[in-house]
């Protein structure tokens, strides 16, 4: 199958639903730093952004506009500006009032839904989404309109189809929302199957939540079986544990589908977990693959390897990506190999190999020293100073222009 894939960022929706802006104190971006991380996911090439309909607040009504005019102003390229809507009139209305030039409508029909969220029986929520999803088609021909039933995952499969049956004749896509995070990647691929053969002129949009740690494997294998739209953002940063980073998921999705390192700048893709890290105040999450944990190596074994061949170690080109550095760090499993190459190419020792093995040992013995208020660095630093080894002159300007990663 040969479709153009595309990311779908709701940085700016689901983004914002994540408990990690209340465990940073953050609670809500501001205006000043939405606009940041737009014109970031604009670099890296994101056209299609989700925003919340402004029924949510005065704030959020605020910024979507605001993000909106200012959105124009940064690329030529057209841009969907979806309006994330329940199948309610004044979403939809405040939505397209806002400027958005597209709907992302919701309503889950799963047994838990109908009793105690819409709280509408599957004949009633047909009737109110087919209504909300006609009305719009009437008023704007045009307009790109994506249904997607809530839980489709723990949704009675007879119940999902008549749903479906009853939007098809009004939308663009399709989504398959994994709202809680408990699909996995066959039952993706046999859902994305059914749905192409029931539903053939619509496009699929995914949104894979990762609560079983499952979601990227579930974006492969989504794409796999003709899935058009991928849900991501900064970090995976949703609700819960989040959904796929938007990084995470072309890091992944390029090794397949290498026309996608065309399509976007993928080199974008550090700076932006970086400037998502400065805004949090926090690190990139290690478990991000495009970070610089991911680049960064502890064990003696590792780091004696990394000195002589990094590829033994680093099995992706993170280089294409943004990540153009790595880093040892030095630590109570360091072996006499990094010492030798710290006391030596940073801190200038004249040191010889017997030298540095010898203080080695002596380091190992009292690595139980190094914590929170001892650094490894200063235990080392302690240790040479015994020895008496002369440090090598460096011709000036050296220390300002050389860089310490092994690239
Ligand atoms: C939500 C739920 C949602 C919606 C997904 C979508 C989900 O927070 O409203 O509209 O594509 O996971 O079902 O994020």
């Amino acid at each position: 199958m040969n479709q153009r894939i595309e990311m779908i960022d709701t940085t700016f929706r689901d983004g914002q639903q994540s408990p990690l802006l209340f465990d940073t104190l953050k609670y809500r971006f501001t205006l000043e730093e939405k606009k940041l991380l737009l014109a970031g996911l604009i670099e890296l090439g994101i056209t299609h952004f989700e925003f919340f309909s402004p029924v949510v607040g005065k704030a959020e009504e605020d910024d979507v506009r605001a993000l909106i005019a200012h959105a124009k102003t940064l690329t030529d390229k057209p841009l969907l500006l979806l309006g994330h809507c329940r199948c309610h009139a004044v979403d939809i209305e405040r939505a397209l009032e806002a400027g958005c030039n597209g709907l992302n409508l919701y309503l889950g029909v799963s047994a838990l839904a109908q009793q105690h969220n819409a709280q509408k029986s599957l004949e009633e929520a047909i009737t109110l989404a087919s209504d909300a999803a006609k009305n719009v088609r009437l008023q704007l021909p045009d307009l790109y309109m994506r249904f997607s039933a809530e839980d489709a995952f723990r949704t009675n499969r007879q119940d999902l189809w008549l749903l479906y049956d009853a939007m098809y004749p009004f939308v663009n896509t399709f989504g398959i929302p994994d709202t809680v995070g408990l699909a996995e990647p066959h039952d993706v691929t046999e859902v994305v199957g059914i749905l192409r053969q029931k539903y053939p002129n619509v496009a699929l949009e995914c949104h894979f939540h990762n609560d079983r740690g499952l979601a990227f494997a579930n974006v492969l294998a989504a794409v796999r079986a003709g899935v058009k739209y991928v849900d991501t953002s900064i970090w995976g940063l949703a609700e819960r544990s989040g959904i796929p980073s938007v990084t995470g998921a072309l890091f992944n999705l390029s090794k397949s589908y290498p026309e996608l390192h065309n399509q976007y700048n993928l080199s974008q893709c550090y700076p932006i977990n970086v400037l998502m890290a400065s805004i949090l105040n926090t690190l990139v999450p290690y478990t991000e693959p495009v970070s610089l944990t991911n680049r960064t190596h502890t064990a003696g074994v590792h780091q004696k390897a990394v000195l002589n061949e990094k590829k033994v170690y680093e099995a992706h080109n993170l280089h294409d990506f943004g990540v153009d550095k790595n880093q040892l760090l030095l630590g109570p499993l360091s072996g006499w190999n990094l010492i030798y190459y710290y006391l030596k190419e940073v801190e200038n020792y004249a040191i010889t190999r017997e030298q540095a093995k010898s203080i080695t040992e002596a380091f190992k013995n009292q690595t139980h020293q190094i914590g929170r208020g001892r650094k490894p660095e200063d235990l080392l630093i302690q240790l040479v100073e015994t020895y008496n080894i002369p440090k090598n002159e460096l011709p000036s300007g050296v220390e300002e222009t050389r860089l310490e990663n092994l690239d």
